[in-house]
């Protein structure tokens, strides 16, 4: 910065002093009309905006997607259109933790991305795992507060995330996932992604079709170990905000494929596993991967306040050619994210720039707190206009992608499909894709988090909740959390990962 830079008022006119407040008299009271003083402790007061009530610290950079396949035939998007390459943004967080807790908390971590198309903002708010806890969004606000603090200590407490882990049995999947490896990333770079939900892509035929989105790291898969992360939280509470800054800065910029499960619309109805139970995966010898492209993270933000704290991803942000599906969370998730960020940025957190299309914005919104972007005075405010205003365009946008549904309106669980349950998937985890040394991790980390369980009549649930997963699986964290086991209430010693 120029030695010539000089202090002003939020108003651009010089100051004074920085120094000194403005008094009658070297010791004389201070005048009210000492206005960059107020300016100045008024500002301080109004620098925070409401945190996110998830995923409240993350961290995030800029980069670009390149479309390096042929998805043509599955979607019009042109953002997934041979050759493509559009600008993006990425943030990473952990879930429960508030915005100054470690980044090393066992946790899953959100992968939310916002691509900035020639259609309009593309976002895909997903996570580093492939399903969720639940599968009804009715739920999520309960299962929150079990995961947050009690009300009356404001301590984080064992038993009332058991508690509704067991009696929410759909939570089995991802609370296995959650107490493995990947619960304990050992950074942002080194882990996948993952849409989660299951999503609709349309062609330029009207033709529809399922997908689930899968981002693999180029960095590969890297954990911590418990005992490591504990440490680490102790030692650099940023330390995943840090490494992914630093790697960009040495031009170390991490990549991930993008890659795509298909499924023909039609197949839905007799799947094996309902297709839209965000509690499932889609096996991959039923429905394979097609790749698509590569995100590659290449830029640190300027002002992470400005554009990561500010930053606002919303599920309902789709392009032409892609579009919702029946996943219950999904839905509500649609309804969700865009109200969050009216109320924590504002009304125009759209127009901010880091949200805001590069794409040209026609709507008749107007005003509201902050608005700055305007339409010029000769276009009307109002549709339908005989003076030429922006009309909707059916053509351009795409068929409503929607899908067929009838019946009463009700409160009931989902279809279930031939193998629909809420464990089996969870214990083909366990046996077909963890190995010995994951499993043995697995155990210890489950372990560890049970041992802080006080309720007996809870212990019980739990011990039958992974019993249900898998018969040998529950009997070794029983074993584990006799207190005569060897090492039952340690971590699991650091074994070859990187710490
Ligand atoms: Fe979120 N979620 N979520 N979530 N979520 C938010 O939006 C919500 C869910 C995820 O970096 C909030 O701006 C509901 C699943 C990420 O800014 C909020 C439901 C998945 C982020 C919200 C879910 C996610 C959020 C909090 C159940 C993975 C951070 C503040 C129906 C597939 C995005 C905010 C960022 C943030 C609502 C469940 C991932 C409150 C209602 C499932 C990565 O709107």
């Amino acid at each position: 910065m120029s030695t010539d830079a000089f202090t002003t008022t939020e108003s651009g006119a010089p100051v004074v002093s920085d120094e000194h407040s403005q008094t009658v008299g070297a010791d004389g009271p201070i005048t009210l009309h000492d206005h960059y003083l107020v300016e100045k402790l008024a500002q301080f007061n109004r620098e925070k905006v409401p945190e996110r009530i998830v995923h409240a610290k993350g961290g995030g950079a800029f980069g670009t997607f390149v479309t390096t396949h042929d998805v043509s035939a599955y979607t019009r998007a042109s953002l997934f259109q041979p050759g493509a390459s559009v600008d993006m943004l990425a943030r990473f967080s952990t879930v429960a933790g508030e915005q100054g807790s470690p980044d090393t908390w066992r946790d899953p971590r959100g992968f939310a991305l916002k691509f900035y198309t020639d259609e309009g903002n593309y976002d895909l708010v997903g996570n580093n795992t492939p399903v969720f806890f639940i599968r009804d969004g009715i739920k999520f606000p309960d299962f929150i507060h079990s995961q947050k603090r009690l009300p009356g200590t404001h301590l984080r407490d064992h038993n009332m995330q058991w508690d509704f882990w067991t009696l929410s049995p759909e939570t089995a999947h991802q609370v296995t996932w959650l107490m493995g490896d990947r619960g304990l990333p050992a950074s942002w770079r080194n882990m996948d992604g993952f849409g989660s939900h299951t999503y609709q892509w349309i062609n330029a035929q009207g033709e529809r079709f399922w997908v689930k989105y899968h981002f693999k790291t180029h960095q590969g898969i890297e954990i911590l170990s418990q005992t490591d992360a504990d440490r680490i939280a102790g030692e650099d509470a940023d330390f995943h905000i840090r490494d992914l800054s630093e790697a960009i800065k040495r031009g170390d910029y991490p990549s991930w494929t993008l890659s795509v499960q298909i499924m023909p619309y039609a197949d839905a109805a007799t799947y094996r596993f309902n297709p839209f139970d965000l509690t499932k995966v889609w096996p991959h010898e039923d429905y394979p991967l097609h790749e698509v492209g590569t995100m590659t993270l290449t830029r640190n933000p300027e002002n992470y306040f400005a554009q990561i704290e500010q930053a606002t991803f919303a599920p309902s942000n789709f392009v032409p050619g892609i579009a919702a599906s029946p996943d219950k969370m999904l839905l509500a998730r649609i309804f969700s994210y865009a109200d969050a960020h009216r109320y924590r940025v504002g009304t125009n957190h759209a127009q901010l720039p880091v949200n805001a299309a590069t794409a040209p914005v026609n709507s008749y919104s107007k005003d509201g707190a902050m608005r700055h972007g305007f339409n010029s005075e000769e276009t009307p405010v109002y549709a339908p206009n005989s003076h030429g205003g922006p009309h909707a365009d059916p053509a351009r946008a795409g068929a409503e992608a929607g899908w067929e549904s009838d019946g009463e309106m009700v409160r009931a669980a989902a279809t279930l499909h031939a193998d629909d349950d809420d464990f089996g998937q969870a214990g083909t985890l366990v046996r077909d894709v963890m190995d010995d040394a994951q499993r043995d991790r697995l155990v210890g980390n489950i372990a560890g988090h049970v041992s802080k369980v006080t309720d007996p009549e809870l212990l019980v649930r739990v011990l039958q909740y992974w019993t249900n997963v898998d018969a040998t699986l529950g009997a070794r964290v029983a074993a584990a959390l006799e207190p005569s086991a060897p090492g039952s209430n340690e971590d699991p010693e650091t074994v070859g990962i990187r710490s």
